[in-house]
């Protein structure tokens, strides 16, 4: 892991910063207790053990999710279960206070940064907030859904269809706000890109997007290497609430 950079450098970017994006993955959340999917913790390894499933993915793929639906209310009962924003969550709220960001756009579905207080977010997997029948569609929040999110249930319409989360599985089409954000990203002069393997597409080409339209800063954070490094000009190989609290107190 090489994380050498310059402190002052990085404050003084975001500093100077009047349009950030930043994009997320599952690692922001790790230090609040959730596994990510591919960490040396995640889900994938925790999966044949924890879960009874046939392979990690089925968890999220549809087609698996209509015959047997338990290990994906399983793995919300882990995800509802005493969860709290991390430094990262917090951090990027606060550069929302202060007027710099353009837009939040996460791949996680655990509403973290809503819960940390940012506003500019978008939920490109989707959203535990609402959810559908699948068999007559009726629409339900999770309010109605939440006592079962809870307990690891199933829950049930009352046509006896299952109910499933707004959640994008594998098999399933991004919301159009992705879309629209993917062909006309906010304008941005710094982009964050922070805990995220950026192996699941079409979500991880985002930032490639805002590189392509502008020529902004440009900074990622996570443990592992991805397949973009080289078109950063700042990749810290770093714990991120590590990362994030240094760069806070020296801005505050
Ligand atoms: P991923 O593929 O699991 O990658 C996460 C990355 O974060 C890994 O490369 C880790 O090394 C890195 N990482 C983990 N913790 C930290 C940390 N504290 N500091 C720095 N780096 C860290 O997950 P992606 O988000 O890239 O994949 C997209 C999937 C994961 C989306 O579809 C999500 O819905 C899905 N997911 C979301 C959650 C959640 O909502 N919290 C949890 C698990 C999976």
């Amino acid at each position: 892991m090489s994380s050498k950079y310059n402190l002052d450098e990085i404050v003084r970017i975001i500093e100077d910063a009047q349009n950030i994006t930043v994009f997320t993955g599952a690692g922001v959340s790790t230090n609040s207790g959730i596994p990510d999917f591919r960490g040396e913790k995640g889900l994938y390894s925790m999966i044949g053990q924890k879960y009874d499933l046939p392979y990690p993915e089925a968890v999220f793929d549809i087609q698996y999710f209509k015959q047997n639906p338990i290990p994906f209310f399983e793995l919300s009962k882990d995800i509802f279960s005493e969860v709290h924003p991390t430094i990262c969550h917090k951090f990027v709220a606060w550069l929302e206070e202060k007027g710099k960001i353009s837009l939040v756009m996460t791949q996680n579905i655990d509403m973290l940064h809503q819960l940390a207080g940012s506003k500019k977010v978008l939920e490109c997997h989707g959203t535990y907030t609402t959810a559908h029948c699948l068999s007559c569609e009726k629409a339900y929040t999770i309010e109605d859904i939440k006592d079962s999110l809870m307990a690891g249930q199933v829950p049930y319409c009352e046509c006896t269809g299952i109910i499933k989360p707004d959640i994008v599985f594998f098999g399933e089409q991004l919301p159009m706000e992705f879309y629209k954000a993917y062909h006309m990203p906010p304008k941005t002069d710094l982009l964050m890109v922070f805990g995220t393997s950026l192996l699941v597409q079409p979500a991880a080409n985002f930032p490639l997007k805002i590189l392509d339209r502008y020529d902004c800063k440009t900074i990622l954070v996570n443990f592992e290497p991805t397949p973009y490094d080289a078109g950063f000009e700042y990749v810290i190989n770093e714990d991120l609430d590590a990362f994030c609290g240094k760069i806070w107190e020296a801005l505050r």
